[in-house]
């Protein structure tokens, strides 16, 4: 069966990173047929839209997504391409390579991110030229999609439990809700839950992130604490991430554009490719995403490296080395 993959590289270093990830993907040699698209600050200068309604249709029909970065333009593009996809739930991986050098090696974490809803719900109003208002939205439905997928997410992948970040201490209504739902499924389901405020995990985390495991949070805390996560293995060329929905996924890297590097051809396309092997598992080519995942480990451990591991190979000669390792 042919899966169609919409690719949608978006702005900055995405220009370069996915082409990079579609060789690995051709050298794989499966049934992909893979449908370009634009979306971005580019096309919003030229067209006046950042996301053509035909990307989104494609992202919405495709039977899977690969994205590259989004700049200026993030929230009319990466927001409705979540939407398109209908994910709810955003898997971001962090993890430390052995070879590379990190703040901390034994960082293994994965956060489930909640995708559709708290303050990137795109409520947002300027009431006075002081004055500028945001609407936090959080339900009991999303909340509820998110925990059980983590109960899923955690006995699937044989964990004990996942932590709960929040910070309902003073968020008492909007992130009180989403604890008290995540812990009552959690509970339901027979899983172990811990609870921590979101500004002591970023403390905890930097100072031993092996207290941590799986870590379900809302959209913005997971969005930032994942980068942070980020620093302490290595920097941000190294994380993938799954925008995951019943049917359909949107697979990218956690990286932006990386506007002081795009065009160098000196980008790391290591998360792309970590990314596309995680679309590779959601469509069922789990042999196929395993060889993607070992040939990046090694090409990481070995070399080449892109400067911001410490070498000075080009995206190119990386992503070489992986279709070799392949
Ligand atoms: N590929 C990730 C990306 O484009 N990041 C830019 C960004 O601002 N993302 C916000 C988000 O991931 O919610």
């Amino acid at each position: 069966m042919t899966h169609e993959i919409a690719v949608i590289p978006g702005d900055g270093i995405g220009q370069e990173v996915v082409p990079a990830t579609l060789e690995v993907l051709e050298a794989l040699d499966l049934d992909l047929e893979f449908v370009h698209a634009d979306a971005g600050d580019a096309v919003a200068e030229e067209t006046g839209e950042a996301l053509p309604q035909e990307t989104y249709d494609l992202a919405a029909s495709a039977d899977a997504t690969l994205f590259g970065a989004a700049g200026e333009t993030a929230a009319d593009v990466i927001l409705p391409l979540r939407n398109a996809v209908d994910s709810f739930v955003n898997i971001r991986p962090a993890k430390a390579y052995p070879g590379i050098d990190a703040v901390r090696p034994e960082t293994d974490l994965v956060f489930l991110r909640e995708n559709t809803e708290g303050v990137y719900s795109g409520i947002e109003d300027r009431l006075t030229e002081d004055v500028a208002t945001l609407t936090r939205v959080v339900t009991q439905s999303a909340s509820r999609e998110l925990a059980e997928f983590a109960c899923e997410y955690v006995e699937g992948t044989g964990r004990d439990g996942f932590a709960i970040a929040h910070k309902a201490n003073v968020m008492r209504e909007t992130d009180g809700l989403f604890r008290d739902t995540v812990a009552a499924v959690a509970e339901e389901n027979g899983v172990e839950t811990d609870e921590v405020l979101i500004d002591a995990f970023a403390t905890r985390v930097c100072l031993d992130p092996t207290q941590f495991d799986v870590i379900v949070c809302p959209n913005l805390a997971g969005d930032v604490l994942s980068d942070l996560a980020a620093g302490l293995v290595g920097g941000l060329g190294l994380l993938p991430s799954a925008n995951v929905g019943s049917d359909r996924g949107l697979f990218e890297p956690v990286h932006g554009t990386a506007p002081d590097i795009a065009g160098d051809g000196v980008a790391n396309p290591a998360a792309t490719i970590v990314s596309a092997a995680m679309m590779l598992e959601f469509l069922g080519y789990e042999e196929e995403a395993d060889a993607v995942h070992d040939a990046v480990e090694t090409v990481l451990e070995e070399g080449p490296r892109t400067p911001d591991l410490g070498g000075d190979a080009s995206t190119d000669d990386v992503t070489a080395a992986v279709v070799d390792r392949l």
